[in-house]
């Protein structure tokens, strides 16, 4: 069973962090007829939804994937790069110590989880403008005894190493190598790989459900490649959340899970 933790949009989500990109308006209504029709695609993936709520000032707090990284023995709670997102993490170890036990990031470190790819028990994590080295090396020793190998990789152009490579498959790694200057030799050497269209940079961003593929309807040409590879790909529009610097993966959390804890 599946669990998807997302989490609303702020109504200030208009004064969200950028790093890359020019602000643009932000339908507010619109990201959230986005925010719950991609909800609705991950429940047709076989994921119960909890949606947390959001203070009025966590402008970012819809990309929950930052605050958390969640494997099957623990729970790292991280220390977002940017300060402005801090108070987010609390209410996120609230709702995962129901199901992990929690491990939570202390300064000076810090991490965003949209810096980690998880590939089997492979650990790649973007050294970025959000994630350190005290950070990367603190998620080495917290999963190193848990059988995990955890690999730094240098993250150039775009914000997060997700931007750049995500897994859409057990050993199959969507990429834009563009804004991944060094791969380091072994991981993504002995991946096979599909690389994003040269007209769509910002196209590596899937979501791994079980057997789908949740992708954003913007990427045409990649998307077609997806498909051309028998990827069975479920399309979500999620253009308000993207000028946010958001894509697919950034907006929930999916972990594993024997069975529900009962309400309190
Ligand atoms: C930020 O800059 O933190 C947000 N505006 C976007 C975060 C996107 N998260 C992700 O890619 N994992």
């Amino acid at each position: 069973m599946r669990l998807a933790l997302t989490r609303e949009i702020s109504p200030a989500i208009a004064h969200c962090e950028l790093t890359h990109l020019e602000r643009e308006a932000i339908d507010v209504d619109r990201a959230r007829t986005q925010h719950a029709a991609y909800e609705a695609c991950l429940r047709d993936a076989g994921c119960r939804v909890e949606r947390l709520a959001a203070l009025p000032d966590m402008v970012d707090a819809v990309f929950i994937e930052d605050t958390a990284v969640v494997f099957d023995e623990i729970a790292i709670i991280t220390r977002p790069g940017a300060a402005s997102r801090r108070a987010e993490t609390a209410g996120v170890a609230d709702a995962l110590r129901k199901y992990r036990p929690l491990y939570q990031m202390e300064s000076p470190a810090t991490a965003d989880g949209g810096d980690v790819l998880v590939v089997g028990h492979q650990v790649l994590v973007g050294r970025s403008s959000r994630t350190n080295d005290a950070g990367i090396d603190e998620m080495r020793r917290v999963l190193t005894p848990f059988g995990y190998q955890v690999v730094a990789i240098e993250v150039r152009g775009c914000l997060h190493l997700k931007s750049a490579a995500t897994a859409v498959g057990d050993d199959l790694v969507l990429m834009n190598r563009a804004w991944l200057p060094s791969l380091p030799p072994g991981p993504f050497h002995s991946f096979d790989r599909i690389d994003v269209h040269p007209k769509e940079p910002w196209a590596a961003n899937a979501l791994r459900v079980g057997d789908r593929i949740v992708y954003p309807t913007s990427f045409p040409h990649t998307l077609e490649r997806l498909r051309r590879r028998g990827l069975h790909v479920a399309t979500v529009d999620a253009t308000e959340v993207a000028k946010a610097e958001g894509g697919v993966t950034c907006c929930s959390l999916i972990l594993g899970i024997r069975s529900f804890a009962p309400e309190p």
